[in-house]
């Protein structure tokens, strides 16, 4: 089972799809399985979190609907910060209506989901057309756009002011800040009809596997990617036994485009699967208290190593935990280590 398997590993199978593997692959760099759940309300604020807390993510997630100012500029400026910090992002539309009409959702309107956002969610309850009409769309949206893609993944302290020496860099990269490795991999690819030769940059340490990766992004015409609802944190959800099947069931049928689940435990029980576990509804204890249950108004809490250790789940989902913190930056941090920690004991490594 894919539990106890390291992301680079799991990055590595056959049938990953390339986003996932993109994402698996960001998050061993980055050593992150923290999505921030940027719930704020006006495009300075994004930033601002974005700025702030990219470093420590590997995904950004957005409610461009509570965005009072969401526009173009929005959507350029996130996305460069994206590039810098590297971290993909993830719009939390919670897609529920008949095919025809989330085409035009994903794709046209104020929000245009599909032109800035690598994943997005959606709800099973419509029934299984959902999937295949996002995806149609996501694939003629790409065309479309002609996106291209240059993405460069670097981790850990930038080129520090060296002292003046004669002498070449020494071979190992210094630790970063918080103990991490420097690691660079360059992913060069445009995402298009056309097709222009990857030139991969294999990082000493990571040789042969980014390769592997971009010669699966390569071959695809797209890089968008869905998840499913089968799950949700809040009290009294009414997401039976049965649609948690069901939305497993839809999403091995369509392994290409729904690279995972929004839920609160991992769903990988046939031999295939691979689905990564997206889990809402988590926050850690200010040090030295006890922990948060709730806010109140539904929403039910646990600690990333509950999710992570506890059931399976692989990327945790922060939103409140870190935005209240009064240096988000550090807060952030905290998150990272300890849900990476978690993973690392998952997996033994
Ligand atoms: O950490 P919080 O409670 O401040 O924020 C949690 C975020 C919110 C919710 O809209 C979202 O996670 N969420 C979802 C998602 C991600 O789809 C599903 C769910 O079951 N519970 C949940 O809180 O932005």
């Amino acid at each position: 089972a894919v539990w106890t398997m390291s992301f680079k590993d799991r990055a590595a199978l056959p049938n990953t799809p390339p986003l996932a593997a993109y994402l698996l692959y960001l998050m061993t760099i980055k050593q992150s399985n923290l999505c921030l759940s940027a719930d704020v309300t006006s495009t300075a604020e994004l930033l601002a979190l974005a700025t702030e807390v990219g470093d420590s993510i590997c995904l950004l997630k957005t409610h461009a609907d509570i965005i009072d100012d969401f526009g173009d500029r929005t959507v350029r400026a996130l996305r460069e910060i994206a590039r810098q910090k590297n971290f993909l992002v993830f719009e939390d539309r919670k897609f529920g209506d008949i095919g025809s009409t989330v085409q035009k959702q994903y794709t046209a309107g104020p929000l245009a989901i599909a032109k800035w956002a690598e994943i997005t969610n959606a709800h099973l309850f419509p029934g299984p057309a959902i999937v295949p009409a996002l995806k149609s769309a996501a694939a003629s949206a790409i065309a479309a756009y002609n996106t291209t893609v240059h993405t460069e993944i670097s981790v850990g302290p930038p080129a520090s002011p060296s002292p003046p020496s004669p002498s070449p860099p020494s071979s190992s990269p210094p630790a970063g800040p918080v103990g991490r490795k420097q690691s660079t991999v360059s992913i060069s690819t445009t995402i298009s009809t056309r097709t222009e030769p990857i030139s991969p940059q294999p990082t000493p340490g990571l040789a042969g596997e980014p390769a592997d990766v971009l010669a699966r992004l390569g071959a695809t015409p797209y890089l968008r990617a869905l998840l499913l609802l089968a799950e949700m944190s809040s009290e009294g959800h009414m997401l039976t036994p049965e649609y948690r099947e069901a939305c497993v069931k839809t999403a091995r049928e369509h392994r290409d485009f729904v690279i995972g689940f929004v839920a609160q435990r991992a769903l990988n029980a046939e031999p295939a699967d691979n689905f990564i576990t997206f889990t809402p509804g988590v926050s850690l204890p200010p040090p030295g208290q006890e922990g948060v249950r709730g806010d109140g108004l539904g929403q039910q809490y646990e600690t990333p190593r509950d999710a992570v250790l506890g059931r399976g789940c692989d990327v945790v989902i922060v939103g409140r935990g870190i935005l209240r913190a009064e240096d988000r930056a550090k807060e952030a941090e905290r998150y990272r280590r300890e849900a990476w920690r978690a993973y690392e004991e998952r997996v033994g490594a």
